[in-house]
């Protein structure tokens, strides 16, 4: 099969998938600013179309763009997010969308990826556009479950629903405080391919490593409640000095979505249901205050992104892609790093205010899955689908029960 047609398909995908997402919004949550933090859902719609129609129709066809109007409003910095509720109606913005996408296939059917053309070469625009479409998606995702806590706290949600994960008991059988061994040594970190990574994952580089110990799965649910039990949120000697802050201003008590309707019960609130906590699944909805403090608690710290992707490559962890694991790492320019193609993507967040997240989500769609993939967030967020994973140096491991790949 051609690139085009792969392409094509992808996208196709990708768009479905982003309209379905908006398939039970009434009007009144499509256009609403549901966190302070996040956009209205209906903005990032519009978003997705004007960001295509910008790369691919005027950046690379030379077109006129379709909408001046939509152009501003739907680029973060030309709207500042209070405003971003003036939203078109919503039929106007699928419109839009579908009239791009026109545009945008006819101009891929004749698209040459040999060319030596900065955008197209490797197809690399393309690429980014259906990573672009995806992480939007998950965005949209975290704010319909801002939604559905709003909907809960409010009274308003049926906690008798029943929980749409599998069962515990599908969950492999593990021992979760197993650690594994990364023997020390250099590896290759990042990645070179043009046509599919972003540009923060380039140029790959060698990295010297020391030799650790790293957590096979990532904590649990059940991990997490003994940290609460054992009064961590209220225990500042686990906390660094911003963390501690943090969680005493906002008054942060348990991971986000969690509920304690009687004492001792926890249940979990989801996109569409409200279940009790399943012990077995990875904590999601952590702050890397929170994650930070988890790891001191058991004795252990947060892994280095260098940590991470050695240990991925090496095929030791269990479970990535279920939650984005937090590093301790701020998010950085790799050396010989080269913005492309779209200088606000990385380059305004390499403020060491952002801490690099790894692996995954289960809401993370594929093209955004990979090994050498980078998100980041400023330290206290925790709206996000976000997890841990620790590790230990080796000299302070004393667990003898070592796992050897
Ligand atoms: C890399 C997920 C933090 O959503 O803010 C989307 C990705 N950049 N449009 C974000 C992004 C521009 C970004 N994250
Ligand atoms: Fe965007």
């Amino acid at each position: 099969m051609s690139t085009a047609i792969v392409i094509r398909q992808e996208m196709k995908k990708a768009r479905a998938n982003t309209l379905r997402l908006f398939a039970n919004i009434d009007d009144v949550d499509f256009r609403r600013q549901i966190h302070p933090d996040f956009s209205p859902v209906g903005w990032h719609l519009g978003h997705i179309g004007v960001t295509e129609s910008y790369w691919i129709l005027q950046q690379c066809k030379g077109e006129t763009s379709q909408s001046t109007l939509y152009d501003s409003f739907f680029t973060p910095t030309d709207t500042p997010k209070p405003n971003r509720i003036h939203l078109p109606p919503r039929a106007e913005i699928l419109d839009y969308l579908a009239t791009v996408r026109e545009h945008v296939f006819s101009f891929l059917v004749h698209a040459d990826f040999s060319a030596d053309h900065p955008l197209l070469q490797e197809a690399n625009i393309f690429n980014m556009l259906l990573q672009h479409e995806e992480q939007h998606n998950e965005t949209i995702l975290l704010i319909l479950r801002l939604l559905a806590m709003e909907q809960y706290d409010a009274g308003k949600s049926n906690s008798n629903q029943i929980d749409s994960f599998p069962p515990a008991a599908q969950t492999p059988p593990f021992d979760k405080s197993r650690m594994v061994l990364v023997p020390a040594g250099p590896f290759l970190m990042g990645s070179n391919h043009q046509g599919t990574t972003l540009d923060n994952e380039r140029p790959q580089h060698e990295v010297e490593v020391k030799d650790f110990m790293i957590d096979r799965y990532p904590v649990s649910n059940r991990e997490f409640l003994q940290f609460i039990l054992a009064d961590g949120y209220d225990s500042p000697h686990w906390w660094s000095v911003e963390g501690w802050q943090w969680c005493t201003q906002q008054q942060v008590m348990h991971p986000l979505s969690w509920r304690q309707p009687r004492a001792g019960e926890w249940i979990e609130i989801r996109r569409d249901t409200v279940a009790p906590l399943a012990l077995d699944r990875p904590v999601m909805g952590v702050s890397w205050y929170e994650a930070d403090a988890y790891a001191r608690y058991v004795g252990k710290r947060l892994p280095t992104e260098a940590e991470w992707e050695k240990a991925i490559l090496s095929g030791v962890l269990a479970m990535t892609g279920c939650v984005w694991e937090w590093t301790s790492t701020w998010f950085h320019p790799y050396p010989g790093f080269i913005a492309h193609p779209y200088q606000g993507y990385s380059v305004p967040y390499f403020d060491n205010q952002h801490r690099v997240l790894r692996g995954g989500s289960l809401a993370t769609q594929p093209h955004v899955r990979r090994p050498t993939f980078r998100t980041w967030y400023h330290p206290w967020v925790r709206e996000i689908f976000s997890g841990i994973r620790c590790i230990q140096n080796v000299s302070m491991y004393s667990n003898k029960d070592v796992e050897f790949q």
